[in-house]
């Protein structure tokens, strides 16, 4: 019977170096160690066995029963090892792909036109003496909401058709605003900061609506900041994009985190086609005073400082910029609409 044990093992460990597949490995292991097995059947028969012979069967097939599960265990590893090489030989990366477009005589891309305007007005706004800074796209309900004076239950919730996700406590942000925050938590006053970056709203699609776009936010806080020096930066900042003064109006605006707030829209006209319903003015570059709560909430006391801020809508500039009439052309990914951006 001991020697019937070390037959079964050795006929085990020879058949198995030659299996590649786990399915084959698994089924050979049930005709070994499984409840009809071999080495269950060798157990069985041990009552017919001499005591001598029941005392060395036991633990031997106990030792050769935990081997199989060894060899099993190993066995299994190297098939998944050998199926993950075999599938990263068949798809390598062709580092050389770039070149070989290149030898086809197509060109390499440029910049997209949202971020042409957007590194254009980051300069500006350096040469001014503003920072740059940056926020997550994904935040929280006290950076997109409740910091900037809009508690649960304000209306002004409403205005912004958000992507929340399941927790309910996070969402995609839907206005650079949430850089405002940012920035007053990361510094002191006084400071002057640009946020661009893309949001994310929940909201139908037309000519002048995306759900994901572009948005600039500005925010500078001092002492004795007045109205007169957000219009002269908003005005400032038009001439260098446009490279002319600007028919621009200024409106009263609604929005929760200034007092007072204003709406700069934008005079917008195809050249020679008239008055059309893709020409008039278009909304374009809220702004206002800080209000004191925001202040506040970024731990700013509205007693010493106060401030203006600013949220420019960079996709509707490039439309003005460039008078495109429609601003799903930005992300369709056409290359006729593209290639005139030097994008190619
Ligand atoms: C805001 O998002 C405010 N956070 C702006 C602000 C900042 C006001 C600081 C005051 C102080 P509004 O929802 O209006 O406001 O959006 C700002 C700009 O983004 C708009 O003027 C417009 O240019 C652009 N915009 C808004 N919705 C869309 C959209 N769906 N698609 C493309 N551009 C849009």
């Amino acid at each position: 019977m001991v020697q019937k044990l070390d037959e079964i093992f050795n006929d085990f460990k020879s058949k198995i170096e030659s299996l590649d597949k786990a399915a084959d490995v698994l089924s050979l292991k049930a005709t070994v160690i499984g409840k009809k097995g071999s080495l269950a059947e060798i157990l069985k028969s041990l009552k017919d066995a001499t005591p001598e012979e029941r005392k060395e069967i036991g633990p031997k097939s106990n030792q050769i029963k935990a081997d199989i599960e060894k060899m099993v265990v190993a066995k299994l590893q190297q098939i998944e090892k050998d199926e993950i090489d075999k599938k990263l030989a068949e798809n390598t990366i062709d580092f050389s792909l770039t070149d070989s477009i290149m030898d086809k005589g197509l060109q390499a891309a440029g910049l997209h036109p949202v971020t042409q305007i957007q590194q254009e007005i980051e300069d500006i706004f350096i040469s001014m003496g503003f920072d740059v800074l940056d926020g997550p796209h994904i935040e929280d309900d006290f950076h997109n909401f409740e910091a900037l004076n809009i508690p649960e239950t304000h209306p002004a919730r409403d205005m912004q058709d958000t992507f929340w996700f399941k927790d309910m406590k996070h969402l995609l942000r839907t206005h650079t605003s949430t850089i405002q925050v940012r920035g007053m938590e990361s510094r002191k006053p006084p400071f002057k900061f640009v946020g661009p970056g893309k949001v994310f709203r929940c909201e139908r699609t037309d000519a002048t609506h995306e759900m994901c776009f572009h948005q600039l936010e500005g925010m500078m806080v001092g002492k004795d900041i007045t109205v007169g020096n957000l219009i002269y930066f908003m005005k400032t900042l038009l001439r260098e994009i446009f490279q002319k003064d600007m028919e621009v109006r200024l409106r009263p605006g609604y929005f929760p985190f200034v007092e007072p707030g204003f709406e700069l829209d934008i005079r917008w006209k195809k050249p020679g086609k008239g008055e059309s319903k893709h020409s008039g003015w278009l909304e374009l570059l809220p702004c206002g005073m800080v209000h004191p709560n925001v202040l506040k909430a970024g731990g700013i006391d509205p007693e010493k400082y106060n401030g203006f801020a600013f949220g420019l809508g960079l996709d509707r500039l490039v439309m003005v910029k460039y008078m495109i009439e429609d601003i799903r052309h930005l992300h369709s990914g056409d290359l006729r609409f593209n290639k005139q951006f030097k994008m190619y």
